[in-house]
């Protein structure tokens, strides 16, 4: 483990977030590295809160942070709480930054969303297209929020030479994740929603919009595992995409759960519900030339959240 350029062994890492499903595999994750833990419930600490924020660090003193607490949620959770996405995301990324700052973090990765990107980008995206269009709608909320969190990690490595990185994944997916049906990402709701109608013999689910936008997947295992490989070997300016290149329609998608399911039913649409960025395949050549791989591909990933929702469920 000392052979990487920023080792985690005998580090104090600070997971802000661990409750949250890409938190809490981090945390798996770094069980191999040798560190201690910190971790902070939302009783014992108000990220919104700068004082309690800066006390806190001042009390822990961790050397690494993987900031992977947000405000979170699906395109209509996005679209109908903008002042909550945009307020308490900034406040979030600013006070553990500053504090980070101020208590001489040595090493920050902070989490955004692919979401980042003008609505319209050319496909694959790659980290270039940042700031370079118009944002998508229904989550330009939270877009702004996290293109914040990139500048403030470039800001205080620029001014104060601190070594803050920033990582952009896809849309993910895995344990831990939220399946309420109003505010959760499409592939647990469709999980949810197809386990409902296979137990009420229903006909057939359906679907937010038209089914044809396209989205990439990638499991919050293999995320942890590239934001760990991120902080060990990346230190620069430009944030770096984390995406599995693994693409497909919702319609695929629902598809796809379905026969993981053994679902057989048909599909329906909700044309009144948005459809959200048509596509956001991102490029990440960069990341993959550094020499990471996702290991998690969409079909085994949809077969253990199918079965991880049964357990729940039952
Ligand atoms: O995953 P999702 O909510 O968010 O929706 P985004 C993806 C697509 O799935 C949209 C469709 O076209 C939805 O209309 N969809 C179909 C559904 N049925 C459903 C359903 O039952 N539930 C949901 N949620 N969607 C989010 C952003 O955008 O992506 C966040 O709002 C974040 O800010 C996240 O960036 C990664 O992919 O559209």
């Amino acid at each position: 483990m000392g052979d990487v350029p920023y080792a985690l062994s005998g580090k104090r890492v600070y997971v802000a977030g661990h409750r949250g499903m890409v938190g809490s595999a981090i945390v798996r994750r770094i069980a191999a590295e040798n560190c201690t833990v910190l971790q902070a419930t939302r009783q014992e600490l108000d990220l919104t809160n700068q004082q309690a924020v800066n006390a806190w660090f001042a009390q822990n003193r961790p050397e690494a942070v993987f900031l992977a607490a947000a405000k979170v949620g699906g395109i209509l959770a996005n679209d109908t709480q903008p002042a909550d996405f945009l307020y308490e995301n900034l406040m979030i990324e600013a006070n553990i930054i500053h504090a980070a700052y101020l208590n001489g973090v040595e090493k920050l990765v902070f989490l955004g969303s692919s979401c980042i990107y003008p609505k319209f980008a050319a496909q694959p995206i790659a980290e270039s297209a940042l700031l370079e269009g118009q944002l998508e709608p229904t989550n330009e909320w939270y877009a702004i929020a996290k293109i914040a969190g990139i500048k403030l990690c470039q800001a205080y490595r620029k001014q104060h030479g601190a070594d803050f990185i920033s990582a952009m994944p896809t849309n993910l997916y895995g344990t831990g994740d939220n399946y309420a049906p109003a505010s959760s990402h499409v592939l647990p709701a469709l999980v949810r929603k197809v386990h409902q109608a296979k137990a009420e013999n229903a006909p057939s689910i359906t679907l937010w919009g038209s089914g044809t936008p396209l989205r990439e997947f990638m499991h919050a295992d293999d995320c942890a595992d590239a934001l760990v490989f991120l902080m060990q070997h990346y230190s620069d300016h430009e944030h770096v995409n984390v995406g599995s290149g693994q693409e497909v329609t919702i319609r695929d998608l629902a598809l796809m759960i379905g026969a993981a399911s053994g679902y057989q039913g048909s599909i329906d649409l909700d044309p009144s519900k948005p459809d959200g960025t048509p596509r956001k395949l991102m490029n990440s050549a960069k990341l993959t030339a550094m020499g990471w791989q996702p290991t998690i591909d969409l079909e085994a990933g949809i077969a253990r959240t199918v079965a991880e929702f049964g357990e729940i469920a039952a």
